[in-house]
């Protein structure tokens, strides 16, 4: 009988999802989306050959790389280096009238300058510092369960490459300027890092139902949220933070399609999560951290 529970345990886990008990039981290349499957036909860098071997190429070093070594340092091109001087300078411009003001401090910590593109491992090693998190390099948009499970064990999975140059404004899929950018000035604030940690906590054991509703709490946060402060509405998820062109949109819809903006509710049905079509055309607005907090932690407890 205790043969048969188990094997049924086993493949139950197996099918379902099997609850990794640290960060070794997740991998960073079985399940990657995106590039190649997904995001193809819509992908600024679908016909440019020599950007699809260079995505490999650092995506294949990712594929490689085991926890507790150090993460590979990469060579960044000239042209790379421009397009992240690029996108720093114009960033750097708009941030102190549309980025939060946790992230303006943050972001301090790092001396990111235009001619350098920050390699993950130095990074890595500020956030251990400051938080007690640590990047993991990975090959592109990773399965949803894999990267929140990951985030319970403070991991967060970095790409590496650089998103293609003809549209350095934005792009549909994570690139290295927007998790540098984006994610680490924050995650090295420990409030911050901690609600993020309360989402990966949450997803250990969500079924699969509740992690699309986690990924979506995660996607209107961490990755989208917005923040009432006293002289306006500012940003603080990264995908704002990183995109200099869904910045200004958010603000002055000058593309002509003012954004909505909304309460979160954690309980109630967030709307389908849209990578593909450029900007959201909405956004979901905090009172502040620990009224983020509060809402994932009743979220999670309810689980
Ligand atoms: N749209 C963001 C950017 O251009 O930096 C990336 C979002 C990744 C989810
Ligand atoms: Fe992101």
């Amino acid at each position: 009988y205790r043969f048969i529970v188990t094997t049924q345990l086993a493949d139950f886990n197996k099918q379902v999802h099997k609850i990794p008990q640290s960060i070794h039981d997740i991998s960073n290349g079985d399940h990657i989306l995106g590039f190649g499957v997904e995001l193809a036909e819509h992908h600024p860098g679908f016909h440019d050959e020599e950007y699809k071997k260079r995505r490999s190429y650092i995506g294949n070093l990712a594929k490689l790389h085991k926890i507790g070594e150090p993460i590979p340092h990469v060579e960044y091109s000239d042209e790379e280096i421009k397009i992240w001087g690029e996108i720093l300078g114009k960033l750097t411009y708009l941030h102190p009238t549309h980025a939060c003001k946790r992230y303006l401090d943050t972001f301090q910590l790092f001396n990111f300058v235009p001619d350098r593109l920050p390699c993950l491992q130095e990074l890595s090693e500020v956030l251990m510092m400051r938080t007690g998190w640590q990047i993991r390099p990975v090959a592109g948009l990773l399965h949803p369960t894999d990267f929140l499970n990951a985030m319970a064990f403070r991991t967060f999975h970095c790409t590496q490459y650089v998103r293609h140059g003809s549209q350095p404004m934005y792009t549909p899929e994570p690139d290295i300027c927007h998790e540098i950018l984006g994610h680490i000035p924050l995650l090295a604030d420990p409030e911050f890092a901690n609600l993020v940690q309360l989402i990966g906590l949450a997803s250990l054991r969500a079924s699969k139902q509740e992690m699309l509703h986690l990924t979506k709490l995660y996607w209107y946060t961490v990755e989208f949220g917005t923040v009432k402060e006293r002289d306006g509405v500012k940003a603080f998820g990264a995908g704002l933070l990183s995109s200099f062109g869904e910045l200004q949109h958010m603000l002055s819809g000058e593309d002509g399609s003012m954004p909505i903006f909304e309460d979160l509710d954690p309980f109630k049905k967030l709307p389908k999560m849209d990578h593909k079509c450029g900007f959201q055309k909405r956004y979901f607005l905090c009172e502040n951290f620990s009224d983020v907090a509060s809402k994932l932690t009743a979220y999670a407890k309810s689980l």
